[in-house]
Order: structure tokens, then sequence, then C-alpha cells
């Protein structure tokens, strides 16, 4: 088989790319290990930045994201029971974030891709990339019992964070940055009412998030040990715990209900240099991860893949290279801007076991800054939103 751009992996990296190149007009087929309907199933991300949302309606993605998103243009902190609004409308010039699961996001990658035949192959297995350092790169994979050689111009490394793409690029040329946090989250689904907007609360007893997938249905998180048994969490216990961390006058909100998912995700900030090899280019959790506290997460990947695309496309268009040449470090100053943010953002709303006295005051002070100045309530508010593209 032969393709213009073999793209491994169809989570949001992958298929965001897919639908930018295809765009373009360039073709492109995607291979990805699970099914359709386990890849839509997984419950990851929750918030949209503008400029992801614009691209997905740029893209023509974004009917059910306009009719079912949620748009929030403040989000609350609350520290110690004192509650700081953080206004994106006075501080960031209206700019907002919308709430829209990432599983709603896969659904419309998906949808939309059949009917534009994009070439999605599903439960592929033993996937091999070959020859990126050469001008003939190749991906070698199986399915039905088959095994099938690709020949492309470009390989997409966006297999997320236990691919196989990264291990591509030589280990003498890979550097790697790790902060893996000393707890995780603890997070339920629910179909009951949310409180009405997104509550990053830092308590003694440690973080909790509120948040939602629309009106009718919660997402909680609480700040847990790595080795916590999620089978010791009854629903009782953690409306409890949440009740406790969000304080009395915002619990004072809470609808409590039945859980139908529960899951603990572990935090760690990651960072692959670089994300290009010859012809392999990574993108999305395949090159870095970040702590879910900022929201980044998927937002980056939609980051990546608009440089990729936009550098692919300038390739076929004018065979220049420089673009490509330019991807991973284009990529990268903005990877580490929310590297910094998230970790930052963590620090701030996390109790941290071994935290001190010093450690403790430090939040404190933070938190004082931000009551008090405008300058650094806008800091927060515009990473937050998302930093431009380009
Ligand atoms: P993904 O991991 O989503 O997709 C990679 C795809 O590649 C997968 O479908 C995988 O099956 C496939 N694949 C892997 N190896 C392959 C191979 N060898 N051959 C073929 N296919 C292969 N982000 C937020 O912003 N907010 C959150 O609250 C949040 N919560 C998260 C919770 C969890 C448990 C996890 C793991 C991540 C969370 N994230 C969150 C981050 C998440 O949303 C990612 O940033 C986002 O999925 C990144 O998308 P991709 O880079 O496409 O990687
Ligand atoms: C979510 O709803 O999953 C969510 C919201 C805000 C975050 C992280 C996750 O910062």
């Amino acid at each position: 088989m032969r393709t213009q751009v073999a793209i491994v992996g169809a989570g949001p990296a992958g298929l965001f790319l897919a639908h930018l190149l295809h765009r373009h007009g360039i073709e492109v087929r995607v291979l990805e290990r699970r099914s359709r309907s386990y890849v839509e199933g997984r419950v990851r991300a929750g918030v949209l930045e503008q400029s992801t949302a614009d691209l997905m309606a740029e893209l023509g993605l974004g009917a059910r994201l306009q009719r079912e998103g949620l748009v929030h243009d403040r989000t609350s902190i609350a520290c110690d029971g004192e509650v700081l609004r953080i206004d994106f409308g006075t501080l960031v010039g209206g700019r907002s974030v919308i709430v829209y699961g990432q599983q709603e996001v896969m659904k419309d990658l998906f949808d939309s891709a059949s009917k534009r035949g994009i070439d999605i192959a599903f439960e592929v297995e033993d996937v091999e990339i070959r020859d990126v350092d050469s001008d003939h790169p190749s991906v070698i994979y199986s399915n039905d019992g088959r095994q099938t050689r690709m020949d492309c111009d470009f390989i997409a490394g966006c297999d997320g964070s236990h691919g196989a793409s990264r291990g591509v690029i030589p280990a003498s040329l890979l550097r790697v940055f790790e902060r893996v946090y000393p707890f995780g989250w603890l997070g339920i689904l629910a179909d009951v009412p949310p409180l009405d907007e997104l509550i990053y609360c830092n308590h003694e007893r440690g973080f909790a998030l509120a948040s939602m997938r629309s009106r009718s249905r919660s997402r909680y998180y609480l700040q847990c040990p790595l080795d916590e048994n999620l089978d010791a969490w009854s629903d009782d216990r953690f409306w409890d715990e949440l009740s406790l961390r969000l304080g009395p006058q915002i619990a004072a909100g809470l609808t409590r209900g039945a859980s139908f998912e529960k899951s603990i995700a572990p935090l760690r900030s990651f960072v692959a240099e670089p994300m290009q090899y010859g012809r392999l280019f990574l993108a999305g959790d395949a090159a870095h991860i970040v702590p879910p506290t900022g929201a980044k997460g998927l937002n980056l990947a939609v980051a990546d893949v608009k440089a990729l695309s936009d550098a692919i496309s300038a390739f076929y268009r004018t065979g220049s290279r420089e673009q490509l040449d330019g991807y991973s470090a284009k990529a990268l100053a903005r990877v580490w801007k929310a590297e910094r943010f998230s970790w930052w953002f963590t620090k701030l709303t996390h109790r941290f076991p071994d935290m001190d006295g010093f450690d403790r005051r430090i939040q404190i002070a933070e938190f004082d800054y931000l009551r008090n100045s405008r300058a650094a309530r806008t800091a927060l508010a515009e990473n937050y939103v998302g930093l431009p593209l380009d």
C-alpha cells in the first residue's frame, strides 16, 4: 500500500491531523490498535480552549459543540474556604473555555471522518515504523491476520504516552524530562446537575475539582494517594469527602447521586525532545504529558497537529522543508509554556505529602498575590484559556 502521510494512533492528535491534512487534499491512512468504540469510550479530557473549538468549527466539526458545549467565561479557586474568582471577560478580553468531553470530540471526529472517506484502520497490531531516516519511510502492521507494508512520505506518531513511535528516535538523540506527582485524581461521573462553574479547591485534606460534562452530568475529582484502593470509595464516601474539601458554602449547591464511572488517573509532567526525527513527527501525548489540572492535554495535542499539518501542506505546495525542519522547535515552545502552567497550577492547588511550612506559606502567598493583583489573575487567565496558537 502507499499513502502520503501515515498516522499512528486515532486519538485527538491523530484524528485532528487526519482532518487537517484531508482538508489540504493530502492523502492519509490512520492506524489504530483499538476499536472505534473503545477509543470513544475513554473518559478523559473535559475542557476545550477557544482555539480548539475554533479549529473544530473551521473543519466543519463544530455543529454539536456549538449546540451542546458549555461556554465558561470564568473559573474559581478556593483556598481554605475563601473563593477567588478568575473572570476571563474582564481579564482576557472575553476569551473563554468550552466544557465538551473528549468522548464527544472523538465521536464528532470519527463520524465526520467516515462521511469524508478518511481512511482509518482499527484494531491493527504489531505496528512497526521503518526507515524514517530515509526518503522512503514505511509502516508495517497486521490486521485481519494479514501483514501489510504501507509506504509513505511522512509518519505522524500520534500514539499516546505508551505508543511505539517515540522509541523510534535513537536513544542517543532523545532527551526526556519528567516530574511524577506523589498523588492521583479519583474521578467520578454522575448523572446529576453539576455546580454552575469549574471550581478548583485547595484544602488541608487535599485538592478537589468540580466540573461537568453537561447541565445534567457532573464530573468531580479528589486528590488521592497513588496507591489508593478504588473499591474503598463508595459513592457516599466520595460525596462526603468532596463536601468537606469544597467547603460548606460551595457544597450547599451539590446534588448527590449514583456514579456510573469511577477511576484513578496518575499525574505527571513529561516532555520528549526533539519531537521529530527524519520523516517521523511526534504529536500529542506521544511527545508530552501534563497533569490535568490546567486542562491542557488534549488542547496541546491539537496545537501540535495544527503546526504539523501547516508544515506538511507547505512542503507539498512549495517543496520547501523549512516549516517541517522547524516543527519540533515551534511545538516545544508552546508545550513548555503549557508544562510550566500545568506544573504551577498543580503546585498551587494540591497538598503535597512532603510539604513543609515554607511550601505552605508559598501557596498562601500565591493566593494572596492572585487576590490582590490583576496582573497575577491576568497571567493565570491567559494561560488557562490558552495561549495563541501562532
Ligand atoms: P491518546 O492517548 O488519546 O491517543 C493515542 C491513540 O494511539 C490511542 O487511541 C491508542 O489506542 C493508539 N495507539 C497507541 N499505541 C499504538 C500503536 N502501537 N499502534 C496503533 N495505535 C496505537 N487531558 C485534559 O485536558 N483533561 C483531563 O481531564 C484529562 N484526563 C485524562 C485522564 C487519563 C486517564 C489520561 C490517560 C489522559 C487524560 N488527559 C486529560 C489527557 C488526554 O486527554 C490526552 O492529552 C489526549 O488524549 C491526547 O491525545 P493523543 O495525543 O491523541 O493521545
Ligand atoms: C474535566 O472536566 O475532566 C476537567 C476539567 C478541568 C480540568 C481538568 C479536567 O482542569
